[in-house]
């Protein structure tokens, strides 16, 4: 029963959705094994994105669009997609299915990919860099190389350096956007620049799943990234449920701050900013930049869609710009999220930190970066479960939320311990 219980955890399959909140309570018991074997669990709900009335507040997670709320664990996937189907329509553009060929290698130096959709097809390549010891490694993609890569690869993970402007193009107007996603999905798609981002991340994750695991992991993947390219970080965690580790690194406007929150954080990029900065946000997210309190979603619900796979997000209160209160925000509304599914200890967050220079290594951050690696990429040690917020950017959720946050019955709460033999049981007996 136990290799049943081990098998099950970590091979979850699509759409299978009767025993899936079971499956997710198996997960949690185990010790690091959060994440999934598939890009989105929920992509068979029958769900829409959605009409949601304006909303100042944070919008509750757990409402769905037709007003009933979740009561369940099991209930969470396909609150979930609609909140991803949300997010894509609103925000960030649509993340098309996984293409019809994804083919490539994986070296110990280097990984190829191959992608072909639709009748086009593209390529594009990600350098790799091991640490010492014998793999196979779990590995982090570090967009843009930017990052503590030698704490990452100190604590026993791989880096695989990411350029994410070889997917999608910084600098191009809106209507000819460019680079191996726009080459397949059109120079005119409306999807930004940060989704396109993590179509890359996650084809270069196909191809690793592809690869036999012999030189990396194919169920032990992180993502970071710093400013923009933290920005591209969070999103390719919560719109792949395969990635293990989400760790976005002074993101901003534009990652993890709360939309709503921006107008009224002093100094922060404003929204029409980060959304004509690049084409980073997608299309749609243009009738939004006054108007935050007319999207159907926050950030707040995006890190949500990480839960309860391990994230330790990263911010810098020392420069206004990024608006450090709007992002604690995000973190402390998800963090609800997590609560509810029993997960609470999997998300960190820190920006008490005393150096102002944006994107630096700092010292603070090392121990919680080793032990979240060890943690969900290796399967050893505890998760950090720190929440250091920086006194002067912390954001009210109270003041933020009109929700409290449910006690879901089939294993939320305390489930993570508790309902182990039970899951256990009936999730070997199941599938
Ligand atoms: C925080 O990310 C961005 C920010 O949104 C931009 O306004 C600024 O120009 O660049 C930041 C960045 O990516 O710095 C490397």
């Amino acid at each position: 029963a136990a290799a049943t219980l081990t098998t099950t955890a970590l091979l979850p399959q699509a759409g299978a959705a009767g025993s899936s909140g079971v499956r997710a309570t198996a997960r949690l018991a185990s010790t690091a094994a959060v994440a999934s074997s598939v890009e989105d669990e929920g992509a068979d709900c029958a769900v829409s994105s959605g009409q949601t009335a304006s909303n100042s507040k944070l919008p509750d997670p757990f409402t769905r669009t037709d007003g009933t709320r979740i009561s369940t664990v099991s209930d969470w996937r396909c609150r979930r997609e609609e909140i991803v189907r949300q997010a894509e329509t609103s925000v960030y553009g649509q993340k098309p299915a996984r293409p019809a060929s994804v083919t490539g290698t994986v070296s110990s130096t280097n990984i190829t990919v191959n992608v072909s959709d639709q009748g086009r097809s593209s390529s594009f390549s990600a350098s790799v860099s091991l640490p010492s010891g014998t793999g196979p490694f779990p590995a982090v993609i570090v967009y843009g190389g930017i990052a503590d890569t030698a704490t990452i690869k100190a604590s026993g993970a791989a880096v695989i350096n990411f350029d994410p402007t070889a997917v999608g193009k910084e600098g191009t107007p809106r209507t000819n956007k460019q680079g191996a996603f726009y080459s397949i999905y059109g120079a005119n798609s409306s999807t930004g620049l940060l989704m396109a981002w993590s179509w890359g991340v996650s084809r270069i994750i196909d191809v690793i799943q592809q690869s036999g695991g012999s030189i990396l992991k194919a169920d032990a993947t992180g993502v970071t990234g710093c400013s923009r390219y933290g920005k591209g970080a969070f999103v390719a965690g919560a719109f792949d449920q395969r990635i293990a580790l989400t760790m976005p690194i002074e993101s901003g406007s534009g990652g993890t701050d709360v939309f709503r929150s921006i107008p009224t954080e002093s100094g922060s990029q404003p929204l029409s900013s980060a959304y004509s900065e690049q084409p980073w946000l997608g299309d749609a997210f243009g009738s939004f930049t006054g108007n935050p309190a007319g999207l159907p979603v926050d950030t707040h619900e995006v890190v949500g869609l990480i839960a309860p796979r391990g994230a330790f997000i990263m911010e810098n209160p020392h420069v206004d710009w990024l608006g450090a209160k709007s992002g604690s925000l995000a973190a402390l509304g998800g963090a609800e999220v997590y609560k509810a599914l029993g997960a609470g200890s999997n998300i960190s967050y820190w920006s008490d930190v005393q150096d102002g220079t944006h994107c630096a290594v700092r010292p603070e951050w090392k121990a919680p970066l080793q032990a979240s690696i060890q943690k969900f990429l290796l399967n050893t040690g505890n998760a950090p479960a720190v929440f250091k917020v920086a006194p002067s950017k912390a954001g009210d959720l109270a003041s933020w939320r009109t929700w409290q946050t449910p006690t879901l019955t089939d294993g939320g709460g305390t489930s993570a311990g508790t309902s182990a033999g039970t899951s256990a049981g009936t999730s070997a007996g199941t599938s």
